[in-house]
C-alpha cells in the first residue's frame, strides 16, 4: 500500500521553490486519497545554527504554510520531527550502516560545507542518514521532492539495501522519489544557474510565501531575462535559463505545461509576459499568504495540530523501531 512521506526544513521563510517543488505537490497527493505524512524537519534545520526564537517562529510559520496551501490535518499527518523521537533513534542505527564515503559524495554536503568542511557540524555531514530515517521509520514508499533532493532519496535506498543485506532481511522498502511537474527545480530570479533558496543572501532572488502583491510584482519585474521574445517551443529556451525559469514558474502556477504556455505566449516580449506572470502569481499566492497570516495569530492552535500529528506519527513509527531493534539484536525488557 503506498505511503507518502516528505518534509521541509524550518530554516527560513518558505519560498516559491518550496511551494511549487514540494508543498503544492504534497497537497495534490493528499487529494488523491493516498496515506500522506508531512513533517517540519526541525532537527535538520539545526545542522546549521538557528536562533531558538527564530526556530520556533519558522516552525510555526512553515506549519501555517502547509495548512494555508491546503494541507488538511484530518487527511494528512502533520507534525514536527523532534516530537517523534523514533526519527533520531533510527538515524543512529543508520549512522552505523551508512559509510563515510557515501556522505562525502553528497552534492548538498559539498555545497553547504564548501571548502571549510572542518568547521561544519557533524550533523550536517550525517544529514542524509537522518533523512533516510525520516522516510524509513514509516516504511514510506514514495517521497515527493524537488530535483535537489534526488541524490538523498537515492542514498536512502542504498541505506535500506545495505541494512537489509547486512541483517539478511527485507524489512525496509526501496522508496521511490517522486519528482514531477513543471517546477521541480525553480531557479533564482537573479541567476538562472542557481536554485531559488531560502538562504540566498539576496531577497530579490526569491519570492517568499509571505511577500505581498507589491513585493511579488517588483521581484518579477526586476527578474533577470534577455532581450529576445519568447520562442514557440521549449527547444528555443535551451540556452536561456532565466527565460526558461519564468516559463516553468508560469506553467506550474497555471497548472499546465511549459509547452502549453509557449503555444499561447510564444512571440511575445517579456514586457508583456512579465505582467501576466505577476497577475497569475499574485492571484495564486496572495490567498495563501493571507491565510498564513491569519493562522499565525493563534500559535497555540498550530502547536496543538503539530502535537496531535506527532501522536499519530508515533503510533506508526514505534512498532517499526521496535522491529528494527529486534533485527539488530537489542534487548528490551
Ligand atoms: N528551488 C527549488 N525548486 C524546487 N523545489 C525546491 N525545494 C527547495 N528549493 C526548491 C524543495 O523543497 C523541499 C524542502 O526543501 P528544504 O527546505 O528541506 O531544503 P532545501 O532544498 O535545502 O531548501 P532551500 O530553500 O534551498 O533551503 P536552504 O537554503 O536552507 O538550503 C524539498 O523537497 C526541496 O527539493
Amino acid at each position: 500500500k503506498p505511503r507518502v512521506f516528505s518534509g521541509i526544513q524550518p530554516s527560513g521563510g518558505l519560498t516559491l521553490g518550496n511551494y511549487l517543488g514540494a508543498i503544492k505537490r504534497f497537497v495534490d497527493m493528499q487529494e488523491q486519497g493516498i496515506e500522506t505524512i508531512y513533517c517540519v524537519v526541525d532537527m535538520h534545520a539545526i545542522t546549521v545554527w538557528q536562533d531558538p526564537d527564530a526556530l520556533r517562529r519558522q516552525t510555526r510559520e512553515l506549519a501555517a504554510g502547509y495548512l494555508a496551501a491546503g494541507l488538511d490535518p484530518s487527511k494528512s499527518i502533520l507534525f514536527n520531527q523532534s516530537q517523534v523521537a523514533e526519527h533520531a533513534q533510527l538515524a543512529w542505527i543508520f549512522n552505523c550502516v551508512a559509510r563515510m564515503g557515501w556522505m562525502n559524495r553528497m552534492t548538498q554536503w559539498k555545497d553547504k560545507a564548501g571548502k571549510n568542511a572542518e568547521k561544519a557540524s557533524l550533523g550536517l555531514f550525517a544529514y542524509p542518514s537522518l533523512m533516510a530515517a525520516d522516510i524509513l521509520i514509516y516504511h514510506a514508499t514514495h517521497v515527493p521532492v524537488g530535483e535537489d533532493q534526488k541524490q538523498h532519496v537515492e542514498l536512502t535506498r542504498d541505506i535500506a539495501a545495505k541494512f537489509n543485506n547486512d541483517y539478511g532481511t527485507d524489512f525496509f522498502p526501496m522508496t521511490e522519489p517522486v519528482i514531477e511537474g513543471a517546477a521541480t527545480r525553480v531557479m533564482s530570479l537573479r541567476d538562472g544557474s542557481k536554485k531559488m533558496s531560502k538562504s540566498d543572501p539576496s531577497d530579490m532572488s526569491r519570492i517568499n510565501m509571505t511577500d505581498d502583491a507589491d513585493a511579488i510584482a517588483k521581484k518579477i519585474r526586476k527578474a533577470k531575462t534577455d532581450p529576445e521574445p519568447l520562442p514557440e517551443t521549449m527547444d528555443g529556451l535551451d540556452d536561456r535559463p532565466e527565460a526558461r525559469n519564468l516559463v516553468r514558474i508560469y506553467a506550474a502556477l497555471a497548472e499546465t505545461t511549459p509547452q502549453a504556455v509557449l503555444a499561447d505566449m510564444g512571440g511575445r516580449q517579456f514586457s508583456e509576459f512579465k505582467p501576466a506572470l505577476v497577475d497569475l502569481a499574485v492571484d495564486r499566492l496572495a490567498p495563501i499568504s493571507q491565510e498564513m497570516g491569519r493562522l499565525m495569530q493563534d500559535p497555540a492552535e498550530i502547536d496543538r495540530i503539530l502535537a496531535e500529528g506527532a501522536a499519530r506519527a508515533r503510533a506508526i513509527a514505534a512498532p517499526i523501531l521496535r522491529d528494527t531493534y529486534d533485527i539488530v539484536g537489542m534487548i528490551r525488557g
